[in-house]
């Protein structure tokens, strides 16, 4: 099948062609970096890892890894590898505690940012004709802008609308006719929600959606309030922000635009590069950054990679939804457990709302994890046998997925937080 691609030269390119390519770019961005940042000339020489050294892709394994906390040790500019004359733009992690990741581009790094937020976009459905209102937050957040620029450069209309003031935003979707939203998963649900209790007439057709987790149940339910299709978008501020990986209109997997990031998986325990195919911990390497060379750089997001032809007719590999994330995964009673697990479960549940909060605490030494739902009917409220089977159904349901007791509280409807950017249902209150 010949697919219908915003850069058909790059994204169909033959598996050979991609690694010949990826080895070529990381032999460059190795002594690129070597030369351009004193930091990774130290790390390098540490290391003993020189261009000449890197025979296959799969000698990257060589290569030291960078962390989160490698970023703080060299806040704001250490990583940076052009001098600030040469950086046009600036960005930042929206790190909530402590210093931001600062994240710095040159021009050219500008085009390709667009260029690979821009064939994804397109792979989501974006077209020329469309009008799109951005609904993340304008600023530092890497967000608005990435999918700014990528969706002017598609010839798409662009309406900045930023995050928040809610029903402003219904307003001009409305007036202006909007057929595309560019938001998050759960500020899509919050808009979804009040277009369908007030009954608006909107003419949305395609979300691009990303930034935070979704789970296909949660789409499933967005879809169908707003009338539209989804694509699942991921990216990060210390890859340079979305346009890492995306969905196209098939839907099995995100494309990784594999001419710009090279991505491995590894076992987040031991650092091992694990087998293709497996679930782990996703680690990239930008492959021809000027501003903010990223070598070997751990997500913490967990995810697996798929090499498989996709029917979209796209070569780039996939990476799965992301599972979550090694930090977000809550340890309840020594049991792993991801958020995505229980939104799994509670969206399968037609008498509750998709707004759910997890408040984890200990006694006793021991963790106790209450799964605390909005019921989608008050009327249920009056009705206590079924509100008791309800909850004793959801807690059987997340016993067998989840392998642990939880405490189910129905609450009212309306009474949790309801997010303009990404969610935040946990709250841990064990520390
Ligand atoms: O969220 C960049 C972005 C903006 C991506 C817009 C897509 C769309 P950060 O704020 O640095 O950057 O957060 C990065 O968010 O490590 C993941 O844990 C999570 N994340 C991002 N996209 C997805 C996604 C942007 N599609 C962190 N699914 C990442 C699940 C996602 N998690």
């Amino acid at each position: 099948m010949s697919a219908d691609c915003f850069n058909p030269a790059a994204e169909t390119m033959s598996r050979s062609e991609i690694e010949s390519l990826q080895l070529a770019k990381l032999k460059k961005e190795i002594d690129y970096c070597a030369e351009n940042n004193a930091e990774y000339s130290r790390r390098l020489s540490e290391a003993e890892v020189t261009s000449d050294k890197i025979k296959s892709v799969s000698d990257i394994k060589h290569l030291p890894f960078i962390t989160k906390k490698d970023m703080h040790g060299t806040y704001p500019f250490g990583f940076f590898a052009q001098p600030m004359k040469r950086i046009t733009r600036i960005h930042a992690s929206s790190g909530t505690t402590g210093k931001p990741t600062v994240i710095g581009y040159t021009a050219r790094d500008l085009e390709d940012w667009a260029e690979c937020m821009a064939r994804l976009a397109y792979a989501g459905g974006a077209r020329e004709d469309d009008i799109f209102q951005i609904c993340f937050g304008y600023g530092l957040f890497t967000g608005a802008l990435g999918l700014h620029y990528a969706l002017e450069k598609i010839g798409a209309t662009v309406v900045p609308s930023s995050s928040g003031n809610t029903q402003k935003q219904i307003m001009l979707m409305e007036d202006f006719g909007t057929t595309g939203l560019v938001s998050t998963p759960s500020y899509a649900e919050y808009i979804g929600e009040i277009v369908r209790e007030k009954g608006i007439n909107i003419k949305l057709r395609l979300g691009l959606l990303g930034s935070e987790g979704c789970t296909p149940e949660m789409r499933n339910h967005i879809e169908s309030s707003l009338g539209i299709f989804v694509t699942d978008n991921y990216g990060m501020s210390e890859l340079g922000g979305p346009g890492v990986s995306g969905e196209c209109e098939i839907r099995d997997g995100m494309h990784i635009n594999e001419d710009h990031f090279l991505c491995e998986i590894i076992d987040p325990a031991t650092g091992e590069v694990l087998p293709e195919g497996s679930q782990g911990e996703l680690v990239v390497t930008t492959l021809q950054k000027e501003g903010f060379p990223m070598l070997r750089y751990r997500t913490g997001d967990i995810t697996r990679l798929v090499k498989d032809p996709c029917k979209c007719g796209r070569t780039f590999a996939r990476m799965d939804k992301i599972k979550g994330r090694s930090d977000d995964m809550l340890k309840i009673r020594g049991v792993n457990v991801f958020p995505s697990q229980i939104e799994s479960v509670l969206m399968t549940y037609t008498q509750i709302a998709p707004h759910y909060q997890l408040v984890v605490t200990r006694s006793n030494y021991s963790d106790r994890l209450e799964v605390r739902v909005e019921l989608a009917d008050v009327a249920l409220l009056e009705n206590f046998s079924k509100l008791e089977e309800l909850k004793l159904s959801i807690h059987d349901k997340l016993k067998s997925v989840l392998g642990i007791d939880t405490t189910v509280s129905l609450v009212e409807p309306k009474s949790l937080q309801r997010f303009e950017g990404k969610a935040k249902r946990i709250v841990d209150l064990r520390h």
